[in-house]
């Protein structure tokens, strides 16, 4: 045969499939489109706005996904109220005889939509879709006006209270979808009315069955035809279904169907993530005429929990190695796009976690759709936290987001639990003391736990259930302990409170109380600012280093208890909480990657444990880049470096100079480097066994500067030196702003530097007039005096204050964090080598509480010596930190 002869053939069987393709999409049967563009938004009430004359051209244009609340990076009170949205809607005129719906991904925390001045309907709940058959507002010949209400600030609606930001708006897609007059049911609790489950999967055989609705919004009968076509992996079809449906006008016809067994199916893995696709086509039994179509992906695995001996995938053990994860990013809020969703999945799976806690709400369907396809497994949850108000209303909206998050995700193979309830006795216990107050309330939470266990398990009987608990036995001892099929714990031992080892002894108590409990981690995790690095790290200190050594703790116990399923680190980011003050106010930073997504040193260090499929080698405390130590005469100052890696050895490098190898354990490997110079490379190599006996070289390495901070000052060490200190803490801080690093404080010795007297102390609560704030929270209480021994000349002194002294109402978050400060007068003076330099002076009555003051004299030194003192008029002396320049 010549290639002429067979050319065309060939091109002709390419064609044709593209033509039908795309003659189907073209007059597709359903069609939907983003309306995301086109928008007013008015913050605040404006009832007149429903109306289609009024005339909003003096509102902001804005784009969805939007929320008006990015002043909850600034504010503790950000604005909790009413926003307008409105739009014109033009419809073609081929939607004249069709069904037209409107579907709102979320807007929180509730929303009324008007169409031409009339209520096409309204949605409690903030977390998940509702949709709307707009059908009969609608004008198709002229543009038609829409207007949605949104209130963030409703007490009947979940969440009512919680360390996190109820970020108000449409935040998430708008969309618009025409369909034939017969069509799924696309009003069904914002799902489009189709559900998929697995009832039989094995190695050998499963079977997908497909249930769903259809409904008839014509006055006639209808003869329709339903067919289902179920794709392999490979994309080839696996199996059809067909069956003919008769449905009256206005009716709702329920269909059910089970595929035959395919066998041998690719079992859905986190690591190998294989999906079936269920396409499912409503046809017109005679013209053969597409109606209405749908897609969905679905995936053969199965799971089990076990008391005993933890979490099992498909007939074997699994660990779930997770991380619970928050759905903002400053400064933009939730109004998050699609792409930034997917950005977060890539970066929990390239860390090698294979499960998420879909924390404390629902979230977007780009994220669903990537743990199916990426393989993440998942619990999802609705917010019901801290405690359970007695609102009407509150119980029903409780219930009706819990069936909408089950409808609307049911169809992921990558869910497999579904939860409802957080730390519920947290604020509950806290505000009720009393016996006969906490009755009533705790009577109020096990009857709304027990009715949305009832309810959960009606609405999916395929997954289980579960509830997440703070570290306290009193969930058992209330009856909440047995309610669900597994349970969390949100476990701190060494952060809020106790110590490391607390952790697993915690563990171990619920594990012999309830050994057939099966339990989850579902959180745990420590603060960490990248402004603040210590030597020797201590809890609440927000340093890199003690995030790292919390983790360090936590993760072996995790992996090496058997009858611990798993866990979810708290949290994936660093979230938006605008209650919180902590080291950085508005900010929860217990992220494994900050706000931006830049990962944190303990990234990689989940990464060397959880990536037995690639090298990992990652020199720590990377962000600090500007390091500092205290050097003795000309000696180089030796600082501990740390590396992450899963390679069992590493070698370490200063300016090309081997500091020898050293044996991992932990996944960590810690040298002494020896600073000397003002710019030092540091590098780490190891050897990586791949294939075939290769070895390979992986390397990893970071510039820093150095600044040697004089133990001994001198004429020519005190040139050009900043000496600054960060009185009473452990901790080297450097200045975003300045790039300036003040010291751990140290106590005076002779020929040196430091203070004499006093005890360090803490604060969390926010400092103002500054952004340096932990510099200012942290304090030395009761100081006598600071003694610099220094050649004679003039001398530039600075102090900080900021007077912690007041009771505050912490938050109930800090979980009593800062309960030990007591509240006083404080009025002393300061005398610099026995000049009074401020007389009885009270930082608060000169600025007020938590605020920040500096306070700067020059000073000539004639006794080769600088003495400060702190005599005390009016309760205790303090000093948050001192700096010191030699200007001649
Ligand atoms: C918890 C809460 C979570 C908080 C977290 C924390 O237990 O469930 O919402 O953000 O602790 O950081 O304190
Ligand atoms: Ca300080």
């Amino acid at each position: 045969m010549s290639k002429e002869k067979t050319f065309p053939a060939r091109k002709l069987r390419i064609l044709i499939p593209m033509i039908l393709f795309l003659s189907q999409t073209v007059c597709a049967q359903h069609e939907s489109k983003t309306i995301n563009d086109g928008w007013k938004f008015h913050k605040g009430e404006c009832e007149a706005a429903a109306s289609p004359a009024y005339d909003d051209s003096a509102w902001n244009s804005i784009h969805l996904p939007h929320t008006w609340n990015t002043d909850a990076y600034t504010e503790k009170k950000y604005y909790q109220g009413t926003g307008w949205y409105r739009r014109t809607l033009t419809l073609p005129q081929h939607w004249q005889d069709k069904q037209v719906f409107l579907k709102l991904d979320a807007a929180s925390k509730a929303a009324a939509i008007y169409i031409n001045g009339k209520e096409a309907g309204e949605h409690n709940g903030g977390y998940t879709a509702c949709t709307f058959d707009i059908t009969s507002l609608c004008s198709f010949n002229s543009p038609n006006s829409l207007a949605i209400r949104v209130d963030n600030a409703r007490q009947d609606i979940p969440p009512i209270s919680a360390d996190f930001t109820f970020f108000g708006g449409i935040y998430r897609d708008v969309w618009l979808t025409a369909v034939s007059k017969q069509h799924f049911h696309l009003t069904n609790h914002g799902s489009d009315g189709i559900f998929i489950s697995t009832p039989q999967v094995s190695e050998e055989k499963g079977t997908i069955l497909i249930r769903g609705e259809i409904k008839n919004d014509a006055e006639q009968k209808a003869s329709l035809e339903l067919e289902h076509i179920v794709y392999n992996p490979d994309g080839s079809i696996a199996q059809t279904q067909k069956q003919s449906i008769q449905i009256k006008g206005g009716e709702l016809y329920s269909f059910h169907t089970e595929t035959a067994p395919i066998l041998s199916p690719r079992l859905w893995t986190p690591e190998t993530p294989h999906l079936y696709r269920v396409e499912s086509i409503l046809r017109d039994k005679k013209t053969k005429a597409i109606l209405d179509r749908s897609n969905h992906h679905t995936g053969f695995r199965w799971f089990g929990f076990d008391g005993k001996t933890g979490f099992s995938l498909n007939g074997k053990p699994y660990k779930l190695r997770g991380i619970c994860r928050h759905q903002d990013q400053k400064p933009i809020g939730v109004a998050l796009t699609d792409e930034m969703h997917r950005r977060d999945m890539m970066l929990m799976k390239e860390m090698g976690a294979n499960f998420i806690r879909i924390s404390h709400y629902p979230q977007d369907d780009a994220l669903l759709e990537m743990c199916d396809k990426l393989g993440m497994l998942a619990w999802e949850e609705i917010p019901i936290i801290d405690i359970v108000p007695d609102t009407p209303g509150y119980a029903e909206n409780c219930e009706s987001n819990l069936r909408e998050m089950i409808r609307q995700h049911y169809n992921h193979p990558s869910i497999i639990t579904w939860g409802y309830m957080n730390e519920i006795l947290l604020v509950t216990q806290r505000r009720y003391k009393k016996e006969e107050e906490l009755k009533p309330v705790l009577e109020r939470t096990l009857a709304l736990a027990n009715r949305l266990e009832k309810v959960l398990k009606e609405e999916d009987s395929t997954r289980v259930s579960t509830m997440a608990f703070h570290g306290s036995n009193s969930y058992n001892e209330v009856g909440l302990g047995n309610i669900t099929d597994i349970v969390g714990w949100n476990l701190y031992q060494g952060w809020y409170g106790g110590n490391l080892t607390g952790f697993e002894r915690f563990l171990a108590e619920q594990h012999k109380k309830f050994p057939s409990h099966p339990m989850i981690v579902s959180e745990y995790g420590a603060g960490s600012d990248k402004r603040i690095h210590s030597l020797q790290p201590n809890a609440f200190d927000f340093s890199i280093e003690y995030q790292q050594k919390y983790l360090e703790h936590y993760l072996p116990v995790l992996e090496e208890t058997p009858y611990v399923c798993g866990g979810t680190h708290w949290n994936f980011i660093d979230f938006s909480s605008a209650l919180r003050d902590e080291s950085m106010p508005r900010i929860n930073n217990k992220g494994l990657v900050y706000s931006d997504r830049t990962p944190k040193d303990v990234y990689y260090y989940y990464k060397a444990a959880w990536r037995e499929d690639i090298p990992v080698l990652h020199i720590a405390s990377r962000d600090w880049i500007h390091r500092t130590g205290i050097q003795q005469g000309e000696a180089p100052v030796m600082l501990p470096v740390k590396v992450y890696t899963n390679l069992p050895e590493v070698e370490l490098f200063i300016d090309g100079k081997s500091l020898g190898k050293q044996k991992t354990e932990n996944y960590t490997v810690i040298f002494e480097v020896p600073f000397s110079r003002k710019e030092h490379f540091i590098s780490a190599k190891a050897e990586s066994k791949e294939a075939a006996r290769n070895l390979r070289t992986i390397e990893d390495g970071i510039h820093l500067s150095f600044t040697p901070a004089p133990a001994n000052l001198n004429e020519t060490n005190l040139r050009n030196l900043e000496l600054a200190v960060n009185v009473g803490s452990n901790c080297f801080y450097t200045s975003d702003e300045s790039r300036l690093t003040w010291l751990p404080d140290q106590p005076y010795t002779e020929n040196s530097w430091g203070y004499i007297g006093g005890e360090s102390k803490s604060s969390q609560t926010q400092v103002e007039n500054t952004n340096d704030g932990p510099l200012f929270q942290t304090l030395r209480n009761d100081i006598e005096g600071y003694c610099f021994d220094v050649p004679n000349g003039v001398y530039e002194i600075e102090f900080l204050f900021t007077d912690i002294f007041r009771e505050n109402a912490a938050t109930a978050y800090q979980l009593g964090r800062n309960s030990d400060v007591e509240s006083r007068e404080n009025c002393f003076s300061i005398i610099v080598n026995d000049e009074t330099v401020e007389e009885d002076f009270s930082p608060c009555r000169e600025s007020g509480y938590f605020h920040a003051l500096r306070k700067r004299y020059n000073i000539t030194n004639f006794r080769n010596k600088i003495e400060i003192r702190f005599p005390v008029r009016n309760g205790k002396s303090f000093l948050n930190g001192i700096k010191l320049r030699k200007l001649y």
